[in-house]
């Protein structure tokens, strides 16, 4: 046995015989679980993205390719990679390539800026970066040229685009040459060693929503995201016939393994990929696909059912809609109901682990209302309050978790690990739930001090860090403000230093352009104030002022 990575929380031993000898860890690597899979349905269509149409046959030859070049420039065992690529075919095959070698992708997002991916490649010690050359008009490669000498362990970037900077490699040259050629000189018995995954260890690194000033790593394991994908599979009827589209941003969790790519290409079935969720990327995609699940923010569904083409649209291909990241409210969910048919399935998910869900057949009152429950029976879930007790049925209180594919702890953080988890292995989810009467759970709110824009979660703390060092500010508090679509939108409320002025122009240059943080973090008002209300003890009081911030809006 390997021993765990460093900074990894494991399973105590004794649970961890208890899942082996229940059967929810395999004990098979994601990597050998995609090859059963290929070997299963050779000759079916696996991914599909624009005109490109890949047979897992052909998905597996480019995986194995790229598999090789990992080996040969030893991105192999616990060697971390960013993934900054959008929706794209070379996304999965990077993926199935990192797992086969047992290295980690790291899910970052196609919109992180040089703020965020400086860090995470920082921390992570990332010896590999997967981007675009441009997307959506922003110019990847000028970021990695001037990131790149700021991280030492960075040793490859490669890049899917036509364009690439000096020492970087396009994914397509890598794709043409069979590899290997030089493996027998450069790549040593160790390497390959190396390159061989166990189970236990750690196969992808997700990002938490984050309610501290940094991003937390989250680390699943093989045995941990495989059981992830197939048991979230079995009870949302993924299988050989599915065909998935995906238009939400690939890397996130619920696209990826909620059963997402992983879960219906395990099971023979069919990846299609989309650049946006937009109700016309959405609509002629499901069309011409005839697609059965979907996975989608609320903010994306209220644009669909706001969209007129929604009646000229043939959606009656889509057994699953499945709506999470985000509360969907009960009156766009009975929208969904009758525009769409009884195709809703709520999802209440976190990248930490557990899932939660609303099932085919549940009455149409709990899909509605509820935001399901919890996806295994390995699943331990309690509700407590502020002092850890369990609340009487039915009150709200802090939703506690632990099971078979929820962390026991983030990635090199043991102080804050210390404040995330009880004692005895429950992560403190921060999310305000009640039980409803049919054993389904409903989020009321949150503790976490984060704010939900449409399912991208921003830490408050992390960009009030950002702001504090303007020079005109001298106080400043994040909270959410409501929204209809998105939910959620940011608003910096500040203090500003005597004789000096802000207008949210002024902020939001501050923050792209000397700061350069990803744009979906950008607070979208700014309230200039001369006091803040504050607790007993003297803080600010975030909750008295979301109230007043929402009275004066
Ligand atoms: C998903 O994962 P994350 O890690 O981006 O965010 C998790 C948090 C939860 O703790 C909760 O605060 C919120 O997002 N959330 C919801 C929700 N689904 C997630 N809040 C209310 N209603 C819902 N249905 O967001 C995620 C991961 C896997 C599957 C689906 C979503």
């Amino acid at each position: 046995m390997t021993p765990p990575l460093e900074g990894m929380v494991p399973w105590p031993a004794d649970i961890t015989e208890r899942y082996r000898a229940r059967g929810y860890w395999t004990g098979e690597t994601l990597g050998s679980a995609f090859d059963r899979s290929v070997a299963a349905h050779a000759d079916r269509v696996a991914v599909v993205e624009g005109d490109r149409r890949l047979t897992y046959r052909q998905l597996a030859g480019l995986v194995d390719r790229l598999a090789r070049h990992l080996v040969e420039r030893e991105i192999v065992g616990g060697a971390r990679v960013v993934f900054q690529l959008p929706n794209v075919l070379e996304f999965v095959v990077a993926y199935f390539a990192c797992l086969k070698v047992g290295a980690i992708p790291l899910a970052c997002l196609p919109a992180h800026r040089h703020a965020e991916i400086e860090y995470l490649a920082r921390f992570t010690e990332a010896s590999a970066w997967f981007l675009p050359s441009t997307f959506r008009g922003f110019d990847y490669v000028a970021m990695a040229e001037e990131l790149r000498a700021g991280l030492p362990s960075l040793r490859e970037i490669w890049v899917a685009g036509d364009r690439v900077g000096s020492g970087m490699t396009r994914f397509a040259d890598l794709l043409a040459d069979p590899g290997a050629t030089r493996a027998a000189a450069t790549t040593r018995a160790v390497t390959t060693a190396r390159a061989h995954p166990q189970p236990s260890d750690v196969a992808v690194f997700q990002l938490s929503g984050g309610t501290t000033g940094l991003p937390k790593v989250i680390p699943r394991t093989h045995d941990d995201y495989l059981y992830n994908s197939r048991v979230f599979a079995a009870i949302t009827g993924v299988d050989r016939e599915t065909v998935l589209l995906v238009t939400v941003p690939i890397s996130h969790n619920f696209p990826l393994a909620c059963p997402g790519i992983q879960g219906t290409l395990l099971a023979g079935g069919r990846v299609v990929l989309g650049p946006s969720p937009d109700a016309e990327t959405v609509f002629s995609l499901v069309e011409r696909e005839r697609v059965t699940w979907l996975p989608a923010v609320p903010a994306s569904v209220i644009g669909w059912l706001n969209d007129p083409r929604i009646t000229r649209t043939d959606l009656t291909s889509v057994r699953t809609l499945a709506v999470g990241g985000s509360r969907l409210n009960p009156e766009p969910a009975r929208r969904t109901l009758s525009e769409m048919g009884p195709v809703l399935m709520q999802v209440f998910g976190m990248a930490e682990g557990l899932l939660c869900s609303t099932r085919a057949g549940d009455p149409a009152e709990v899909i509605v209302e509820t935001q399901g429950r919890p996806a295994s029976d390995g699943d331990e879930i309690r509700i407590v309050d502020d002092d850890g007790k369990e609340v009487s049925p039915g009150q709200i209180g802090e939703l506690q978790c632990r099971g078979p594919y929820t962390i026991r702890g983030y990635y090199r953080a043991p102080e804050h690990n210390r404040a995330a988890f009880t004692d005895d292995g429950f992560y403190r989810t921060g999310d305000m739930v009640r039980m409803h009467p049919s054993g389904n759970i409903v989020v009321e709110g949150r503790k976490k001090d984060l704010i939900n824009r449409g399912g991208e979660k921003i830490s408050a703390e992390e960009v009030e860090n950002l702001i504090l060092s303007h020079p005109a500010v001298l106080n400043v508090a994040v909270v959410a403000v409501p929204d209809e679509v998105l939910g959620e939108r940011a608003c910096a409320c500040v203090m500003l230093r005597p004789g000096t002025t802000l207008t949210l122009a002024d902020l939001t240059d501050f923050l792209l352009r000397e700061k350069r943080i990803a744009k979906f973090k950008l607070p979208e008002r700014l309230q200039v104030r001369d006091r803040f209300p504050t607790t007993a003890v003297g803080k600010i009081s975030k909750k008295d002022l979301r109230e007043e911030v929402r009275g004066l809006s």
